[in-house]
């Protein structure tokens, strides 16, 4: 199948009006990968939902390509957004392709490289905030009340429609919805909109979340003010959709945990070294919730046979990170022998 614009495979189940323009950079359609090591370490059928493999490298552009689609259609001229980078990104490039202006405000400092310079690349506005995500989020919200902008945060109700179409294509894919689905908590708009996917496929899987330990505000029952973890795309402590997302948690009988930094990172690395998948340090939080808390049901309830892990976005976005840890490269002589030393060592 040719990769064609989310919009049009799933317009039946979007909001979207019959004149709006269809701002699209063919998102979607990303792969449902196999992982045999984590099946065999947590004693399940372990499916990756790769949604680094979209145009802007995260899971964003299926919610941005449907709120820009409505923003143009109801004649907006600029788009803004508070970021810990992922949304910006996207944001950035949706704009870019309406044809209109972009503004995003990211926490200074604490934003993964490659995110930054998709931002720039594209266009936007880049405003580097003294504080936190929260504090962006609170001062665009804001600004989008005073002054004719579009809001395309996750608050925007045409990004949760979007995202719930990664819900349509598991259970398109699989042929019926997953037993279990694990997936990062930030702001906590993938998690509702998931649910909502599902919900609206009549599917009910357990939903488990799960959070940095350092910006965990659902597991401790109430706001971060300074959270903090090497995970920057989940470096938020009082997220939006707070209530919806623990409503659907709840009601799947699912749970939300933290993970420790340290454990995302291990994640990370085992994904990368061996599933060959590279995705960021938040995404991996899905996969390490899963191998420390393994897959708790309630009681009566079987345990989940099949479980998705959603990767939320691209490891090529956080290079920084990649090579904090990396082992070193072997400078070596452009001569055969000495290649052959290093490589055969
Ligand atoms: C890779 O870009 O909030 O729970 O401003 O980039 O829907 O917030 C990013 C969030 C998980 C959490 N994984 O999703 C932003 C932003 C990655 C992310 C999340 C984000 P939500």
């Amino acid at each position: 199948m040719s990769p064609v614009p989310l919009i049009e495979r799933y317009r039946d189940a979007l909001p979207l009006e019959p004149d709006d323009p269809v701002i699209s950079l063919n998102e979607g359609s990303t792969p449902l990968i196999e992982a045999p090591v984590i099946s065999e370490m947590v004693g399940a059928r372990v499916l990756l939902k790769f949604e680094g493999a979209n145009p802007t490298g995260s899971f964003k552009d299926r919610g941005m390509t449907v709120a820009v689609s409505r923003a143009a259609g109801r004649g907006a001229e600029a788009v803004i957004c508070a970021s810990t980078g992922n949304t910006a990104a996207s944001a950035a490039a949706y704009a870019a392709r309406a044809g209109v202006r972009g503004a995003v405000i990211v926490p200074e400092g604490k934003i993964a490289i490659g995110k930054l310079a998709q931002a720039l690349m594209h266009g936007a506005r880049v405003v580097a905030l003294r504080g936190n995500f929260d504090d962006a989020l609170r001062i665009v919200r804001e600004l989008a009340e005073r002054h004719p902008i579009e809001l395309v945060n996750s608050v925007n109700p045409y990004r949760i429609e979007g995202q719930k179409t990664a819900a349509f294509e598991v259970i398109d894919e699989l042929g019926e919805a997953p037993d279990a689905l694990a997936i990062p908590v930030g702001n906590a708009g993938n998690v509702t909109a998931w649910n909502r996917g599902f919900t609206e496929r009549g599917a009910r899987p357990i939903l488990y979340g799960f959070q940095a330990e350092g910006a965990a505000p659902l597991v401790a029952g109430h706001p971060i003010p300074n959270p903090e973890t090497v995970a920057s795309a989940i470096r938020i402590g009082n997220p939006a959709r707070w209530e919806e997302a623990m409503d659907a948690i709840t009601s799947s009988r699912g749970r939300v945990a933290a993970v420790s930094d340290e454990r995302i990172l291990a994640a990370y690395h085992l994904l990368a070294e061996r599933e060959g998948v590279f995705c960021e340090p938040a995404s991996a939080a899905s996969v390490a919730g899963i191998l420390e808390h393994g897959l708790p049901v309630a009681e009566g309830q079987d345990p989940p046979e099949t479980v998705v892990c959603v990767l939320t976005g691209h490891g090529l976005k956080d290079p920084d990170t990649a090579l904090g840890k990396a082992p070193a490269v072997i400078p070596c002589d452009a001569e055969l022998a000495a290649v052959e030393r290093v490589v055969f060592d």
